[in-house]
């Protein structure tokens, strides 16, 4: 059986690292967001984690990884698999920043040989604030620049990747993704409309992401989930009670977990409780423990879980949940 080329890991940024070689990504959230020193695989997102615990994402490859700088994207990579991240910390014109980082990033990966997009990360600052344009928030401005940049490069929508936008506390704009020679699958909720159908009233452009990408490796198949709302159609469900929130958001993962299964053949994922690591978003701090209480009631405790401290893109928006299968 062939190693997988990726897994992840949940680890202290104290303590030391194991196979360092084979590191292909490690992701710290905390006070900032930047570089995590000079090591391009190394990043900070300023999201802080809501309790004690690992603060930080490791992520292995199944071989020793090449790391580089171009022109301020850092990158690491395997025979198979691209990590590339682009800081930028001056995010004040939103639409610009966004559309620079897209810009940069789609030509690296393309350049460097990966031209299929698995995975996408998008994190800054003062999410729901004014963009200082057109009466948009700033998540409204990125998606504007975002969705300007993925069409100047000519991506269509069934070539989009899982996705997660997060608002942090920390200045700055940080993206980061996973590429790989030969595409995933698109996959969509079928208790959602596809982000990039949204109607007009969220935005003049609409969010470009999927719902999940599903990889076939030869060790088997990873599944990305996006990061998943109250969201049903395109309504935001359940303002202002974050219980019936997760509730929501567990409903919609087991539809789209339940669409892969039966469409793909993974019967060794039939629902959220078999994924590998769920990251879950909280907007206030008070909510922890509600949050906590219906994952474990509904999801259980297998999954690797980290709480984390941010802005989810709607106002009336409490919580998100990305998942891993891997
Ligand atoms: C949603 O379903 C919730 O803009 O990249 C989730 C995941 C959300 C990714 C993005 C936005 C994004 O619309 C928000």
């Amino acid at each position: 059986m062939p190693r997988p080329p990726l897994q992840v890991q949940l680890v202290s940024s104290r303590d030391a690292l194991a196979a360092a070689d084979r590191l292909l990504t490690h992701v710290r959230f905390g006070v900032r967001t930047g570089h995590d020193g000079d090591d391009p695989c190394r990043v900070s997102v300023g999201l802080a984690p809501l309790f004690e615990g690992p603060d930080s994402e490791a992520w292995y490859a199944d071989a020793p990884v090449t790391r580089g700088w171009d022109d301020g994207v850092g990158y690491a990579c395997t025979d198979r698999l691209l990590f590339a991240q682009l800081y930028l910390p001056d995010s004040t014109r939103m639409a610009d920043a966004a559309r620079e980082a897209y810009a940069r990033l789609l030509a690296f990966h393309r350049a460097r040989g990966y031209p299929e997009l698995l995975r996408i990360w998008n994190y800054f600052d003062r999410l729901l604030e004014p963009a200082g344009e057109d009466d948009l928030d700033r998540y409204q401005a990125f998606c504007k620049g975002r969705h300007e940049a993925l069409e100047t490069a000519g991506l269509q929508a069934a070539a989009l990747p899982a996705a997660t936008a997060i608002g942090t506390a920390a200045p700055g704009l940080i993206v980061y993704l996973l590429a790989a020679r030969e595409p995933g699958v698109q996959i969509e909720n079928p208790r959602q409309v596809s982000a990039y159908h949204y109607p007009p009233d969220y935005g003049p452009k609409s969010p470009t992401f999927s719902r999940a990408t599903l990889k076939d490796w030869p060790s088997g198949a990873h599944l990305y989930i996006s990061g998943t709302a109250s969201i049903v159609g395109h309504a935001s469900r359940h303002e202002g009670d974050v219980r019936a929130q997760v509730d929501e958001i567990i409903d919609n993962l087991e539809a789209l977990i339940g669409n892969v299964s039966r469409g793909h053949g993974l019967d060794t994922l039939v629902g959220p409780g078999d994924l590998s690591l769920i990251k879950v978003y909280v907007k206030h701090a008070r909510d922890l423990e509600a949050v906590r209480e219906r994952i474990r009631a509904r999801i259980g405790a297998h999954p690797a879980m980290l709480f984390l401290h941010g802005d989810i893109c709607r106002r009336e928006l409490l919580v998100e949940i990305e998942g891993l299968y891997a």
